[in-house]
């Protein structure tokens, strides 16, 4: 049996600190017109997708980087967006700085949501694993600090039904932890929809450039393999304020092929014709979860965080 479906990655191009969330979310909306207009039934969008990567800087006051996020769901920002997928009957995935106020104090997370065909929030994801450093290192260029401004997430790796299959959702440096995909795929998930920032030079480790495209398709496409289900990977990218990121937008298979990819570093719709049911042998064989996995040798998965040498 074949459930095939059109899917769309909506790759952003820069977004500078002079550009509007209304300016930004006019081209959300222009790209998921064009994602209906090529029959997609689905959108995913890149991560912080309203503002630049301002994670980029050094704020030391609320008052300075609350610019950036969003209250409420959805935010007056993301109206528009929300209101034409109502429209169009098209679900998408949108990541954004979401900032509440709970049990008398203010949070801040990395966020995505995802929101069904007749514009209905069907949840939401915080981001887990967080780059980079809460204080600056120093470099010449530029900072990561996600640890700065946002708290570790707190809703697990939830998975959500919709009427097109089970789908999952995490964000940018999540792809890079096989945990990620597996806790997800262990409830049932088909399809993983994800966002992206992802500068060109890692200010960490200084490596080839060319890895840093690889590094990214690679996690994509195993994650693909191993958990037998689709990604979706939407990129936001090219120069922000002279500050570069990798574009590399993709969709692959369960069988880990990369089927389509963005070709440019600008704001720019893929789409492909996704079967949600190709991974299906996959979990009947050599990923048959239950058929397969000794859960009693993996304990030093969730039993320890970092290297312990034994004795
Ligand atoms: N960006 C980068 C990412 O994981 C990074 C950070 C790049 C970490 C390369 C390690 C190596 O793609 C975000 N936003 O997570």
């Amino acid at each position: 049996m074949s459930r095939r479906e059109i899917h769309a990655v909506a790759q952003l191009g820069p977004i500078h600190l002079s550009d509007s969330k209304e300016a930004v979310v006019k081209r959300l909306v222009g790209m998921l017109r064009e994602a209906y207009g090529r029959g997609a039934k689905w959108v995913t969008f890149p991560e912080l997708a309203l503002t630049t990567f301002f994670p980029r800087y050094l704020y030391d006051t609320p008052e300075e980087y609350d610019v950036f996020f969003e209250e409420g769901l959805p935010s007056p920002a993301m109206r528009p967006l929300f209101e034409a997928a109502g429209e169009l009957g098209v679900g998408f995935y949108l990541g954004y700085a979401e900032k509440l106020e709970q049990d008398g104090r203010t949070r801040r997370f990395n966020t995505s949501v995802l929101v069904g065909p007749k514009g209905e929030v069907l949840g939401k994801y915080r981001k887990i694993h967080l780059p980079g450093t809460a204080e600056p290192i120093g470099d010449p260029e530029f900072e990561h600090l996600e640890k700065r401004y946002f708290e570790v997430g707190d809703l697990g790796f939830p998975t959500f039904e919709t009427p097109s299959g089970r789908f999952g959702m995490c964000i940018c440096n999540d792809r890079r932890w096989p945990e990620t995909f597996r806790v997800m795929a262990l409830q049932g998930a088909e399809l993983f929809m994800l966002g992206y920032n992802t500068p060109t030079r890692n200010i960490h480790h200084p490596e080839a450039a060319h890895l840093r495209e690889f590094h990214h398709r690679l996690s994509l496409q195993a994650a693909a393999y191993q958990n037998a289900a689709w990604v979706m990977a939407a990129a936001k990218c090219g120069s922000e304020d002279g500050f570069a990121m990798i574009g590399g937008s993709m969709i692959v298979a369960p069988t880990g092929e990369v089927m389509c990819r963005a070709a440019t570093e600008e704001d720019e719709v893929i789409t492909f014709d996704c079967d949600l049911d190709l991974g299906a042998y996959l979990r009947r064989s050599v990923f048959d979860f239950a058929r397969h996995r000794r859960i009693e040798h993996y304990g030093l998965i969730t039993s320890q965080t970092g290297v312990e040498v034994p004795e």
